[in-house]
């Protein structure tokens, strides 16, 4: 089995070479060969067994003529970059606004693409009301429950069957692999993990449910605190059919070791592995070595998912600098994605669109 078939130093002279390679057409027609260089990323993923994803900010969906016909042209999977998140959805208690999520639905519908869900329960973006009420006192723990309930379970099944992979848990864990401490940790215990694998089972028995974090691409402390979680609830019959693993990488602090071993432990398992917001950051400004070794760096991940049967879908966090989240998080970071902030391509996407031609 192959995991990469250029060693990292290799590729990133490689990828050297082909710096600056074409510019994107914003044509979401998906014509042209692979050979003439011109065939969109997910034709060849087709051919790969994989889906090709991207998170989608809804704003620039709605205003960007070029970004708009890059996400139906280059990807067959889509990820709410925001809107299904909770503030979002339920920004008064018992109101809702599922205007964004319904969109990208029907968006990704009407272009073949599937649709991953995200997410149901997290720490950050929840309402005000809700982490207010919690602070107050004015909501206690049984009402906690379920509300939680009521939110995985009215989400899920308004998109019933329309969600391929759902990230039903977010980041749960702290670097250490203890639990991160949270209102749902503090407020319900660990057994809310559980539960909210059941009940988003319950409103669609077909998707797939999925752990999801990041720095979890190699095998440390925090992955094997999924592989332990997601372990002892299948042993105990818990609906948990998925690993999501971020992806948010920095060339500053190296690639992570032993990412074929971290899939292969859960495949082992049963379960499916995906990369679901891959990026790659870097100090700025950027420089052809930089976007080189940026470039291996995606490839290595892409190659990782290549390599296990059990990972069938490869998601970028954004596909142009022009949106990433990354500059106004990291100071001085950015330039994290496929495409500048013009859309023209990065060795990234040339060494994302090789590994993808060769396949599995
Ligand atoms: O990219 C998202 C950004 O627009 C939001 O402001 C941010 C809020 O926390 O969430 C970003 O997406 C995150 C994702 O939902 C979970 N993993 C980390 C992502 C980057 O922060």
């Amino acid at each position: 089995m192959k995991y990469f078939r250029m060693p990292l130093v290799g590729l990133l002279s490689a990828t050297l070479l082909v710096a600056g390679v074409g510019t994107a057409t914003a044509d979401d027609a998906p014509q042209g060969s692979a050979r003439s260089g011109t065939a969109p990323l997910r034709a060849l993923a087709d051919r790969a067994g994989l889906r090709i994803g991207t998170a989608v900010d809804m704003a620039a969906l709605a205003d960007d003529t070029a970004y708009r016909r890059m996400v139906g042209r280059e990807f067959d999977s889509v990820t709410a970059e925001n809107v299904m998140k909770w503030e979002v959805v339920e920004p008064a208690r018992g109101t809702y606004d599922w205007s964004g999520a319904d969109e990208l639905v029907r968006f990704a519908r009407e272009r073949g693409q599937v649709v991953r869900g995200h997410t149901l329960v997290w720490h950050s973006q929840l309402p005000g009301w809700l982490t207010t009420g919690v602070a107050d006192g004015s909501i206690g723990a049984a009402e906690l429950r379920s509300i939680l309930r009521k939110h995985v379970t009215t989400e899920v099944k308004r998109y019933k069957g329309r969600i391929q992979q759902w990230d039903v848990v977010n980041e749960v864990f702290e670097e250490d692999g203890s639990l991160r401490d949270s209102i749902w940790l503090r407020e319900l215990g660990p057994s809310y993990i559980a539960d909210a694998f059941r009940w988003a089972h319950a409103a669609d028995p077909k998707a797939k449910l999925f752990l999801n974090d990041y720095n979890v691409e190699g095998v440390n402390a925090k992955s094997t605190a999924y592989y332990d979680l997601a372990k002892r609830l299948r042993a105990e019959g818990v609906p948990v059919q998925g690993f999501g693993i971020q992806g948010h990488l920095a060339i500053q602090y190296g690639f992570p070791g032993d990412v074929p071993e971290n899939l292969a432990r859960f495949a082992r398992l049963g379960m499916q592995t995906a990369f679901t917001e891959v990026d790659v950051r870097m100090i700025l400004p950027a420089d052809a070595e930089k976007l080189a070794t940026q470039a291996a760096y995606f490839r290595g991940l892409l190659d990782a998912c290549l390599g296990s049967r059990s990972c069938r879908s490869f998601t970028v966090w954004g596909f142009t600098d022009k949106y990433s989240w990354v500059p106004g998080v990291f100071a001085g970071q950015g330039a994290a994605t496929l495409t500048g902030e013009d859309y023209g391509r990065k060795p990234a996407y040339a060494a994302v669109r090789e590994g993808l031609m060769e396949g599995r």
